[in-house]
């Protein structure tokens, strides 16, 4: 039978021994293939195997394809740019971001910085910036470009040459604070109008950028922005792909068909200490799990160098080369001689060997690999670009430290190098043919072609033809029309005789805000899969779930009112049980005033044991990208949830917010304090623009809620005001202070001490312990640096200003929440908290066995007067007695 073949498509073999009978079948395959086509092709394999089935033999899923081109050189489109020209840009750049990290650390050794991330990456990168990345001004829209993070100095130094960047921006690399530097790594809080997305922890990238596609499509869907023409390129490297949150979120992905998403995986095999996958292929691996999970899968593994091979390779001798060897030995290729590579590689097969003998051993070390070929590449993101109803990975076989030769190409340590000397700078400038003197190299200037150079008109032209500089963070949205604190009357009119939570009050705020005319489009509800923990069905009706396929099926409540309602243009977010995917939509949907142009309100329920102490990285990564919105910890505290037990009891989450900068923290109790506050942020983000978020603690214990008393919303804010009892000063009086549920304790315990003991005491609501310690730090900052002037009085101090007598905490958190005030205290603090693991048990146990209950409360308080000498001491031994508690009691600290 004679074939017409398309040549450069290897033909696969799984044994050495090909038959007659095997060759017969092959070529049968030839000939459909030439003269009908790869679908046919497809449609006959398809059938071999269901009737291999039904012989009950199960033919593997082979799970991936050959380790091979995707796309062979027959079905590579032409390249549309100058090659030249390209080749001449991208060779500046890379000097230019070899230099500014080699400076960098002369001037000042220890600073850091990448150079052979980039120069894997180079060619990855340029043939985006020249042919695909859209810029804001683009008609389609922006696209959003998350960058390699540790690749940065490569994105300076393009935009360097772009001019967006001068020499002293260079220079300064990674000196930001006497200098007008550049950040280590993609910081939007660094660098506001430059970098869009932080990258460099290692994993929140790609599950972030799958968000973000799908957000993107959300947006669409609802019908509040056209986004269908931008897409999301993720640049990731190997080893990060380690990280469970690479992996954990792609068959989202290819559900919700995000053909929008681009993943660029960086496989130079290398990852910080050596190989990725020494002993095994990476490319292999991801291919297998992208492909298994729905993903178009295009490798790019060779360069065009090897087209005239891959012709030859009538038996697949080089397919079967190709995927024996493992990644270590590739690695070793890079180091070694043609030589060496000619006998390793080729002469394990004489047929291999023979495809060689005319080659140079130059010819044969240089042979290229895919990632570095521009035809390659540019075949690729086309081929992605234009690829429906999936999201593809690129997976491209680069060299790490490339083009740095011996000095660091392929070796174990090129992660890490930061220095060249004078040779290895010269051997890297003849390579690339920069125009620097011999005289001036051993400074490694920058070099930037003049304004009117073909580069520089080739470089804008392209920029110019594609919307625009990338990348570029642009604020543009509009301010949103705010509603008043009237608004939600409601919830400051108290709940009466009714016992209400403060989950329940969230959520008539929310239902509330979702029905706002000015803003009830831009709210976005995301929960975990706990909305009817927090009580939240009713939602489900009232403005709809989101899914791109709207609801297929008859849901088993349809007949109910409150039914699971699924709709493409519905607004909650249902994230099944992902907080990590869930903080992700978040971030998307928070910084949609930035990346989008327009704001969105996110509201982030979930378990608040589940929040920080799991994905507190994200939470990092939300403020460095200036997110706004709001994270509601539900069911908090550790002795409020009751039976849930260890694993579910929160007494933390309040302090872990505390070191994030720009993020909000309240621990509220009453309806009317989280109305107060919500619709202060509200304001502050949406109709101020300030970038900051919220973290708001709800719990699920209900009890009666006060009407708002008079004048309180500044010390809601602020976070403490009085609630109840005189003001008055005096000796013995006893402040209380209480958070969240706990507010309850410390009024049952200023009643025990008025009744029993006949102190009074005053009652304070403390809504954050954070803005108290923040804001009294920030006035002895200024304190310490402005002598002589007038001091800044600390909010706390100022509220208890003119007190006398002892002061008392309590709250459903670790102590160490109280403690962080104790300094701005007049006088004697004491707190109590709930260190230690919980369990399960009902509230009135808990709260006896953390020992925050009004009893404790009261014991502390006297406690406190008697060491102040304003009671005796045997009061203690009583109250003891009289409260029933036994010291002997477990230890909460140690049980
Ligand atoms: C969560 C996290 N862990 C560790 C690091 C430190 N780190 C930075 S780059 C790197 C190696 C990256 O290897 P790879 O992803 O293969 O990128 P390449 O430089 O090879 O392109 C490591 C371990 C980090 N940035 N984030
Ligand atoms: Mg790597």
């Amino acid at each position: 039978m004679s074939t017409t073949r398309d040549k450069t498509i290897p033909k696969p073999t799984h044994s050495e021994e090909v038959t007659a009978e095997t060759r017969e079948w092959l070529e049968s395959l030839d000939y459909v293939y030439s003269t009908e086509g790869p679908e046919r092709v497809r449609d006959l394999l398809m059938r071999l195997e269901d009737r291999a089935h039904t012989y009950g033999i199960r033919v593997s899923y082979p799970g991936n394809t050959p380790y091979i081109n995707t796309i062979p050189a027959s079905q590579q489109p032409p390249f549309p740019g100058d090659r030249v020209l390209e080749r001449r840009i991208k060779s500046f750049i890379r000097w230019n971001a070899m230099a500014m990290v080699v400076r960098a650390n002369r001037e000042d050794p220890g600073i850091g910085g990448h150079i052979s991330a980039y120069a894997s990456a180079a060619t990855l990168l340029e043939i985006g910036f020249n042919h695909f990345f859209k810029g804001k001004d683009h008609e389609d829209g922006g696209d959003l470009i998350f960058f390699q993070g540790h690749g940065s100095p490569g994105i300076y130094a393009r935009a360097f040459l772009e001019r967006r960047l001068s020499e002293d921006h260079l220079k300064n690399f990674r000196q930001e604070i006497d200098k007008d530097g550049l950040s280590s790594y993609p910081h939007p809080w660094l660098m506001p109008e430059f970098w869009e997305f932080p990258t460099v922890s290692m994993g929140l990238t790609a599950i972030s950028a799958i968000y973000q596609a799908r957000f993107n499509r959300y947006l669409e869907h609802r019908g509040i922005l056209d986004t269908s023409k931008r897409k999301v390129w993720v640049f990731l490297g190997d080893g990060e792909m380690d990280e469970p949150e690479s992996l954990g979120a792609i068959t989202l992905a290819s559900r919700e068909r995000l053909d929008n998403l681009i993943f660029v995986v960086n496989c130079n095999l290398q990852r910080l200490d050596g190989p990725v996958r020494g002993n095994g292929k990476i490319i292999q691996e991801l291919g297998a799990a992208f492909r298994g999970a729905g993903w178009n899968v295009i490798k790019v593994i060779t360069g065009k160098d090897w087209d005239p091979l891959w012709v030859q390779d009538d038996d697949g001798a080089l397919v079967k080369r190709f995927g024996e060897v493992v990644d270590g030995q590739f690695q070793k290729y890079v180091t070694e001689s043609g030589a060496y590579i000619r006998e390793d590689f080729f002469g394990k097969d004489p047929r291999l060997a023979k495809m060689v003998e005319n080659y140079s051993d130059e010819q044969i070390r240089t042979l290229n690999r895919g990632g570095h070929d521009s035809d390659k590449v540019y075949a690729a993101y086309k081929s992605a670009h234009e690829h429906k109803g999936q999201p593809t990975v690129i997976l491209a076989y680069t060299v790490k430290g490339y083009g740095l030769g011996e000095s660091g190409e392929g070796k174990n340590i090129t992660h890490q190098q930061k220095k060249m000397n004078e040779e290895e700078l010269i051997k890297f400038r003849n390579k690339f043919g920069i125009p620097i003197s011999d005289e001036d190299i051993a400074e490694a200037p920058f070099y930037r072609p003049a304004e009117d150079s073909e580069e520089m008109e080739y470089l804008r032209s392209r920029r110019a033809a594609l919307g625009g500089t990338v990348p570029e963070r642009r604020v543009t949205a509009a301010p949103l029309v705010t509603p008043s604190l009237e608004t939600f009357k409601e919830l400051l009119q108290g709940s009466g005789d009714r016992e209400i939570a403060t989950t329940m009050a969230f959520v008539t705020m929310l239902a509330t805000l979702l029905k706002d005319k000015n803003l009830g489009r831009n709210v976005v509800p995301i929960v975990p899969d706990e909305a009817r923990t927090f009580g939240m069905e009713a939602l489900f009706r009232q403005v709809g779930i989101y899914s791109s396929l709207g609801q297929q099926y008859e849901p088993v409540d349809q007949d109910t009112l409150l039914y699971y309602k699924e709709a493409k243009d519905g607004a909650i977010l249902e994230e099944g049980i992902t907080e990590a995917g869930s903080m992700a939509s978040f971030i998307s949907a928070g910084t949609a005033y930035a990346n989008h142009g327009i704001n969105m309100i996110p509201f982030y329920i979930f378990y608040s044991m589940f929040g920080f102490q799991r994905i507190g990285d994200s939470i990092w990564l939300a403020g460095d990208m200036r997110t706004k919105g709001f994270l509601l910890g539900g069911t908090a505290g550790r002795t409020t949830l009751a039976g849930e037990g260890l694993q579910h009891q929160d007494g933390h989450s309040h302090l872990l917010a505390y070191p994030i900068p720009n993020l909000k923290a309240y621990d509220p109790t009453y309806a009317y304090e989280l109305a107060v506050i919500i619709q202060d942020g509200i304001e502050r983000m949406y109709a101020n623009n300030e970038q900051i978020f919220y973290y708001l603690t709800v719990m699920n214990e209900t009890y009666k809620h006060p009407p708002m008393p008079e004048g309180v919303e500044e010390g809601i804010l602020k976070g403490m005001y009085r609630f109840s009892g005189t003001g008055e000063a005096s000796d013995k009086k006893v402040h209380l202070f209480g958070s969240g549920t706990i507010l309850n304790e410390v009024i049952k315990a200023q009643s025990i001490l008025e009744d029993a003991y006949d102190i009074s005491a005053d009652v304070y609501s403390v809504t954050s312990y954070k803005s108290l310690y923040w804001d009294s730090m920030e006035c002895d900052r200024h304190n310490l640096l402005h002598p002589g002037e007038e001091e800044r009085v600390p909010y706390i101090a100022q509220v208890l200003d003119g007190t006398r007598g002892v002061y008392v905490a309590a709250s459903d958190y670790v102590q160490a929440l109280p403690a962080s005030i104790a300094r701005w205290v007049p006088g004697r603090f004491d707190y109590l908290g709930t260190d230690g693991f919980g369990r399960s048990a009902n509230r009135a146990s808990l709260r006896d066995f953390f020992e925050v209950d009004a009893r404790y409360i009261v014991l502390s308080s006297l406690r406190s007067l008697v060491r102040e000498g304003k009671m005796k001491e045997n009061v203690l031994k009583e109250a003891v007695k009289d409260f029933g508690i036994d010291a002997g009691k477990a230890n909460p600290l140690q049980d």
